[in-house]
């Protein structure tokens, strides 16, 4: 993947520890919402229902993202799925840089079929997240449900971000999920929209 024009709105990490190998190459979209831009995902942290939401969560937010990580699967699903979301919110926050000229708050509400998620956000400098899903099952796939919510609040941590996510209603798990990550894509997505100045959006000037 190629930094384009936007080029602040991109970035490479890559975190290893003794129980994980993460790369990840991150775009955002561009500031200038008439700069067309190819949408380029790829991911493979060797569990597919996280792989499903990172993809979608990419998709709809309309994200450029390679990730690619070689956990210890072999333990559990722990460490592969906390330690991608830590890497996603690192990329995140240097791709994003000093955050000019955003709306700063976004909000969406997501269903699938039955579900519906609801996502607040604030591109506020400061990591808080609240994130409650309702999901029954142990597993979805090879990923344990308590570590769905987990995720994403390991994502917001790491980016720097307050989050609130919730899903409303529904009967099925992996709908319930994919619906979450949907809503916080297009809130995010919201929020990185331009408002059409420079200014950083806050009281204090500084985020
Ligand atoms: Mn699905």
């Amino acid at each position: 993947m190629e930094s384009t024009k936007g080029a602040a709105r991109f970035a490479q990490v890559t975190r290893k520890t003794n129980e994980t190998n993460i790369s990840i190459s991150l775009r955002l979209p561009s500031i200038d919402a008439s700069e067309q831009q190819e949408q380029e995902i790829s991911i493979n942290t060797g569990i597919g229902f996280l792989d499903h939401m990172y993809h979608a969560l990419a998709k709809h937010a309309k994200w450029s993202l390679l990730m690619k990580c070689e956990g210890d699967l072999h333990i559990d699903d722990h460490h592969t799925a906390e330690d991608t979301a830590i890497a996603l919110g690192m990329a995140f926050k240097q791709a994003l840089g000093e955050p000019r000229g955003i709306k700063r708050f976004g909000y969406a509400y997501c269903p699938l079929d039955e579900s519906l998620s609801r996502a607040v956000v604030d591109i506020s400098g400061r990591s808080f997240s609240q994130v409650s899903l309702d999901l029954k099952r142990d597993m979805i796939g090879t990923l344990s449900c308590e570590m769905i919510p987990h995720v994403i609040s390991s994502f917001a941590n790491a980016a720097a971000l307050t989050v609130h996510v919730d899903t409303l209603r529904g009967i099925n798990d992996h709908h319930k999920a994919e619906s979450a990550f949907k809503a916080l894509a297009v809130a995010l997505r919201e929020a990185l929209q331009s408002t059409g100045d420079n200014q950083i959006p806050s009281t204090k000037g500084v985020l």
